[in-house]
């Protein structure tokens, strides 16, 4: 059984194997969880975003798409960067948001962790209303651990008060 968690608190204080960051498709950084990722874990983490830029990601990561880094100074061994869709009201980008969950714990399952951390992808810079991206979180987690079933515990970890009663409303 993969225990489901919710921490109001910073993701960059976790200490999981792996922490999920709302990435942009450049993977140089930015702000918001991105830029708190890349602050406290150090140039460690860019380095091999570069890296990765140089080789196999050289058009950047797509959106919907997860790959993983070392995690620097962070108390994690790893951060999984997922790039979430920018909200629409003219398109429907939901499968895209659902894909970073997805893909992310495939991407945390595939180098070994068991114990993940994941931000609300998309509901900060990108705009994606809190309540809509609660309920895509929680019931696309649900369904991929019951599938996968490699995981301790998912940890939703939510800054403000309005994301953390969205997320306590649907778990
Ligand atoms: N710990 C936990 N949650 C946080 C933290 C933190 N340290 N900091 C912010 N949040 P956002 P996005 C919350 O904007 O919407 C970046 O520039 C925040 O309150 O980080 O996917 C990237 O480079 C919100 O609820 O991510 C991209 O360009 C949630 O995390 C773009 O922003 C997500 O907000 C991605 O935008």
């Amino acid at each position: 059984m993969t225990a489901i968690t919710l921490v109001r608190g910073d993701i960059t204080e976790q200490p999981v194997d792996a922490v999920v960051n709302a990435a942009n498709s450049t993977l140089l950084g930015g702000g918001g969880v991105d830029g708190a990722i890349h602050r406290k874990g150090g140039p460690e983490i860019l380095a091999e975003c570069r890296a990765l830029r140089a080789g196999r990601l050289g058009g950047g990561l797509p959106t919907g798409s997860a790959v993983a880094t070392s995690a620097g100074r962070l108390p994690a061994r790893w951060v999984i960067h997922t790039v979430g869709p920018v909200w629409s009201t003219k398109e429907d980008r939901s499968a895209l948001l659902e894909s970073c969950y997805r893909e992310s714990l495939q991407v945390a399952r595939d180098v070994g962790a068991r114990t993940v951390a994941f931000p609300a992808i998309s509901t900060g810079v990108y705009r994606w209303p809190k309540a809509d991206g609660a309920r895509r979180a929680v019931t696309t987690v649900r369904a991929k651990v019951a599938a996968a079933g490699a995981f301790d515990e998912v940890r939703f970890v939510v800054f403000d008060q309005d994301t953390h009663d969205a997320y306590q409303a649907v778990l």
